[in-house]
């Protein structure tokens, strides 16, 4: 090993260990433990075609439905809001919500979110997704409510726009 990879080696090192600290200190980057969940797991059907891009897409099944929408333009590192809206009426009565980001096929490493109650009803929160290193932009939103008895969940495909330079 040459001086230079030496220096890359310890750069790394630091990078990996400052990441590892932000994520202890900060556990929403890291989103909630997998708690054992012994309900039932109700899928719901997210509206096809709709991206929840600045606008409210539904997603329905038994229990009635909700609404996910995020902000108008959703860009990989830069922090965007997340609105989730159980719609008025449903049984959807869920005291926990959480967003994770994945990508079809694609490891895009662990990028889930807790949102929080949200003053008014439903939950609201802030999200932010990675940069992909072969440039793709297609994104699955899944959306997990939980209730106390059910954990309902959906699934958002949408379309990111690419990174800002
Ligand atoms: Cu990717």
């Amino acid at each position: 090993m040459n001086m230079q990879q030496a220096r890359w080696m310890i750069l790394v090192f630091f990078a990996v260990a400052l990441v590892g600290y932000l994520a202890s200190r900060n556990p929403a980057l890291l989103g909630q433990p997998d708690e054992p969940f012994s309900g039932e797991v109700v899928e719901l059907r997210a509206e096809s075609g709709c991206e929840p891009l600045g606008r409210a897409c539904p997603a329905t099944g038994e229990d009635g439905g909700f609404t996910l929408r995020f902000s108008e333009g959703v860009r990989p590192l830069e922090p965007f809001e997340v609105r989730i809206r159980p719609a008025p009426g449903s049984g959807i009565e869920a005291q926990r919500a959480m967003v994770e980001f994945e990508m079809t096929g694609m490891d895009m490493g662990i990028n889930r979110f807790r949102v929080e109650p949200a003053a008014g009803g439903g939950f609201a929160g802030q999200a932010v997704i990675p940069v992909c290193t072969t440039g793709r932009t297609d994104w699955v939103a899944t959306v997990t409510l939980s209730g106390t008895e059910r954990m309902w969940v959906a699934r958002f495909p949408f379309e990111a726009q690419s990174r800002q330079r």
